[in-house]
């Protein structure tokens, strides 16, 4: 454990009242207790950072270093992950505590890590809001990878919104109004798009952040630090999820009003994927709940997201029920409903179009990779 940066340095945990949890989970802490005949050492936590591995336990009595009891834990799913309620043992004789066991979790964040089948990854657990940071200005906006992301977050269960990070860099109002109205066409009008330029000043002098908060107030979408501040209510839990050099980082301490968080401070032409932040750690918010800041994700492959692609892709997902044939890839085939749908202009072209590109995905990969693992 040498190394980790020491507790007591550690800026912004929430503390234990920061975070409730569920019913289910208290009930299966009191079980818990009851069948270790009340034992004093055991206590309610939650994991409030993972360094390389390393979990750190917020409970009522404090913050501790946390080792897992090795019984338990077997697979990467098992795994304490950032946000799990876990019992924690605390032997008065020892420095470390132990994990004994992780709580029932309302919502876990998983993605696969792309490699062997199975090899699948907690991001977080108990996340309500899943935050998808994209940056502007250097490349065109990727939907595909809105998209993406929007399907992994579904599929756990939790609400998403979209972050337009840099909005400083985006050539001019008009198109960062396109943006804007571009991601709400993809998501449908439900899902809440948020545009910011967390350095105030920007990189360029010139920006007129006024004229930007009024081109993404008419796209539909929220401009600044207070619409993010307003979508994470106390009490509450969000993750940003988003690519190493999106912004996350700096976000959160433009929140935080403070330097808590190492950011790539060299302002380079190509700042994608430096990797600058590697633990995965919660951050309370003044005058909002927790936000969660992890490490850039290099890639987010899809595998057995089903069930987010229907909930993202509804009204499209459902016209896919009606090919003719039940394998129908939507390319072209005869009697394809969503050809059909297109065709009467029925469904929007860029729902479709990203639909069908990550149903594709995941067919090519369920045929060769599906994990087989009920979470
Ligand atoms: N112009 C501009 N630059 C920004 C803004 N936010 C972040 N940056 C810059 O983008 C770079 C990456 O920012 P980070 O906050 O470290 O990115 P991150 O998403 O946390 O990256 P990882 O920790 O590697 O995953 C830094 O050089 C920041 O200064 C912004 O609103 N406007
Ligand atoms: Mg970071
Ligand atoms: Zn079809």
């Amino acid at each position: 454990m040498r190394g980790l940066p020491a507790l007591e340095g550690l800026a912004r945990v929430p503390s234990f009242g920061d975070l409730p949890p569920s019913e289910r989970q208290r009930g299966a802490f009191d079980s818990f207790v009851r069948a270790c005949e009340g034992d004093p050492e055991l206590e309610l936590g939650f994991v409030c950072r993972l360094d390389r591995n390393f979990p750190a336990v917020r409970t009522s009595s404090g913050l501790y270093r946390a080792e897992h009891a090795e019984r338990i834990f077997k697979g990467d799913l098992e795994r304490p992950a950032v946000g799990d309620w876990v019992v924690l043992r605390r032997p008065e004789t020892h420095d470390v505590a132990l994990i004994e066991e992780v709580l029932p979790r309302e919502q876990a964040l998983v993605r696969w890590r792309g490699s062997q089948r199975g090899d699948l990854q907690v991001l977080a657990a108990n996340v309500e809001l899943v935050l998808i940071a994209q940056p502007l200005g250097r490349e065109a906006l990727s939907l595909n990878r809105i998209a993406r992301s929007a399907v992994v977050a579904a599929d756990s269960g939790a609400e998403i919104a979209v972050l337009l990070t840099k909005a400083d860099r985006a050539a001019s109002p008009l198109a960062l109004g396109r943006d804007v109205a571009s991601v709400r066409a993809l998501l449908g009008g439900g899902v809440r798009v948020l545009a910011l330029a967390a350095l105030a000043a920007g990189e360029r002098g010139d920006v007129d952040l006024d004229a930007l908060a009024d081109a993404t107030a008419q796209a539909g979408g929220h401009f600044g630090l207070s619409s993010v501040r307003e979508l994470v209510a106390p009490g509450s839990t969000a993750l940003v999820l988003g690519e190493s050099g999106a912004g996350k980082s700096t976000l959160l301490n433009a929140l935080l009003g403070e330097e808590a968080l190492e950011t790539s401070c060299v302002r380079r032409a190509d700042d994608a994927g430096r990797h600058t932040t590697v633990a995965r750690r919660m951050v309370k918010v003044p005058d909002a709940g927790v936000i969660i800041d992890c490490p850039g994700l290099r890639n987010l492959p899809l595998v057995g997201h089903e069930h987010g692609l229907e909930k993202v892709f509804g009204e499209v997902a459902a016209r896919a029920w009606e090919c003719r044939f039940r394998d129908c890839t939507h390319h072209g085939e005869p009697g394809c409903a969503l050809a059909e749908a297109a065709d009467a202009g029925e469904v929007d072209p860029l729902r479709l179009e990203a639909y069908v590109a990550l149903a594709d995905e995941m067919r090519r990969h369920a045929s060769s990779l599906d994990p087989d693992v009920a979470l």
